[in-house]
């Protein structure tokens, strides 16, 4: 009944910050998927009858691979897998499931914010039985058996229906299809304040969420136009597609552009946000006030005991090195350790184990804590609204009140997408080779503190994570991080992260590119970016 199919590796089979991304025509050939998700599998080695989760964002191509890893998974000894009706789960979900089930692991299907469609992007990530995903030592190792594959198993068996719930046998394994939207739904009802939020609606809290057409909608819909009683098109662009209608479902304020006008046009409602292709990342945006993503995560941190799931209090707060130290400030104030890991929610998995963080984020919209192992668009979203129903105030004042209370940290991210591989690398290690000769030295009015290379020491494993990023960290607090981004796949994609600290009591009412333009002519003149890539600015600001 097990089929056993000869294969070679494929070179470039390396899980990046978030699992295995490439184009679609790269996923299709044969044996592509197949040779990942077998090396997945010889890596894990699952227990007889272990339960494994799949889910994706419902992005083109989910639906075949989905039913390519079902029969390998068969051949492989797996007793059950769970996959959401429609080959859809958002990341969230996906971790809640397999936590919720005792799975022993989950394919995600998705290239998260990358455009989707034949032409764009599709990926592959495991996580492990925390619902997280896999640590580099699981990634290193399943990268090491892709370049020495030489077979990978399968069943014959016809396409199971994911359209219907219900349970189908695939071989000796049982394939369940569940609702992808309950279980998720359930969970943040324990959480959140419903019954405070749904008062708040009915005395007139309104509110936007913009989907992108990806795999939030359904949730989305559930929760807050049913659960919770926002009116029916408060969700918008709430169907996934399978290209998302041909946007990036990336929720900036490039690719989220028309929340951006609505939230800064004449008549907004008191909150606005949107979430990615697979649901982990949220954009919050109050009237006429964008919240970054970094502030969004202190602002949380900071009124997270308002929400009756966070009620006891933090534990820590943990962030990742480029975002900025906005959280650091609530840390200190609460009272309790701030983590500052590499970027890629698999560092944060073993202190939310631990016990040792409660909260966590990214600079790149993302926010999450211990419920899952990933970060989550939605509960962010119900947070702040949890926030906002209880305090009885705008987006725009809790800003101004944490801002003056704590001080405020300018933050922008500028993006330089699609550069030759060679101009990003050689940039890096010409830049890396300078850090020593950096610090004292002057940059208009900006003086080099510290500069390095960043390196985290897991204080739950002892592993270490070498090359994380470069940072110039300068007098008072301002600070530029250069790293190459491991999620693209178009060439290289040089992300700078520029943070100015701004304390209680100074300018706290600029904007954001005047308090940061001393910032944004050091980062040229250190790295020389204009030199390298040709570039003249960034392609994308966040
Ligand atoms: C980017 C972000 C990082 C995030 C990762 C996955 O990685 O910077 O913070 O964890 O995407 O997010 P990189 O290596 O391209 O900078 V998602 O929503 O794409 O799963
Ligand atoms: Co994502």
């Amino acid at each position: 009944m097990i089929v056993t199919v000869p294969t070679t590796p494929f070179a470039g089979q390396k899980p990046g910050t978030s699992g295995l991304r490439k184009k679609v025509k790269v996923f299709a050939q044969a044996n592509y998927a197949e040779n990942f998700i077998q090396s997945v599998f010889d890596v894990v080695r699952p227990e007889p009858g272990a339960i494994l989760v799949i889910g994706g964002d419902g992005r083109y191509h989910n639906r075949t691979v989905i039913q390519q890893a079902i029969r390998i998974a068969a051949a492989n000894g797996y007793g059950r897998v769970l996959v959401g009706k429609g080959g859809i789960l958002s990341t969230p979900a996906a971790s809640h499931v397999i936590r919720k089930y005792g799975a022993s692991g989950g394919l995600v299907l998705s290239a998260s914010h990358n455009p989707g469609g034949p032409d764009e992007d599709f990926g592959i990530k495991y996580n492990i039985a925390n619902g997280g995903p896999a640590p580099e030592g699981i990634t290193d190792a399943i990268y090491a058996r892709t370049q020495g594959i030489d077979r990978w198993l399968t069943v014959e068996t016809p396409d199971v229906d994911l359209d219907a719930i219900g349970e189908t046998a695939v071989g000796t394994m049982t394939v369940a299809v569940i609702d992808p939207v309950a279980d998720y739904a359930d969970l943040m009802e324990t959480l959140f304040d419903f019954a405070a939020i749904r008062q708040a609606v009915a005395d007139g809290l309104t509110a936007t969420f913009d989907a992108m057409s990806a795999v939030t909608g359904p949730y989305a819909i559930e929760i807050l136009e049913k659960r919770l009683g926002f009116p029916a098109g408060t969700v918008r662009n709430g169907i996934p597609l399978e290209d998302f209608g041909g946007h990036h479902p990336d929720p900036n304020m490039v690719h989220a552009k028309e929340l951006f006008d609505t939230m800064f046009g004449p008549d907004a409602p008191d909150f606005g946000a949107a979430s990615d292709g697979d649901g982990d990342r949220n954009l919050i945006v109050g009237k006429a006030r964008f919240v970054t993503p970094s502030d969004s995560l202190a602002m949380l941190a900071a009124n997270a005991h308002l929400a009756p799931g966070y009620a006891a209090g933090l534990k820590g707060i943990a962030r990742s090195m480029p975002t900025s130290a906005a959280a650091d400030r609530v840390a200190q104030a609460l009272g309790i350790p701030l983590y500052e890991t590499p970027t890629g929610w698999k560092f944060f998995g073993n202190l939310l184990d631990a016990g040792m963080a409660t909260i966590c984020g990214e600079e790149s919209a993302g926010t999450g804590s211990d419920h899952v192992r990933e970060k989550d668009g939605l509960w962010a979203v119900l947070l702040w609204l949890n926030i906002l129903a209880v305090r009885k105030i705008s987006v725009d004042a809790l800003a101004r009140e944490h801002w003056a209370l704590y001080g405020r940290n300018y933050y922008a991210r500028h993006d330089y997408e699609a550069l030759p591989t060679e101009a990003a690398d050689a940039l890096m290690s010409e830049l890396s080779a300078s850090l020593s000769t950096l610090p004292g030295k002057a940059f208009g009015p900006l003086t080099v503190a510290v500069a390095d290379s960043f390196s985290y020491l897991d204080p739950v494993d002892g592993s270490t994570s070498a090359n994380q990023g470069l940072r110039v960290l300068f007098e008072g607090g301002s600070r530029i991080v250069f790293r190459l981004s491991g999620t693209g796949t178009e060439g290289a994609t040089l992300r700078v992260y520029l943070e100015r600290f701004e304390p209680a009591g100074g300018e706290l009412d600029r904007e954001t590119p005047d308090m940061l333009s001393d910032l944004i002519a050091a980062a040229d003149a250190i790295a020389g970016i204009v030199r390298h890539t040709g570039r003249n600015e960034p392609s994308v600001i966040t």
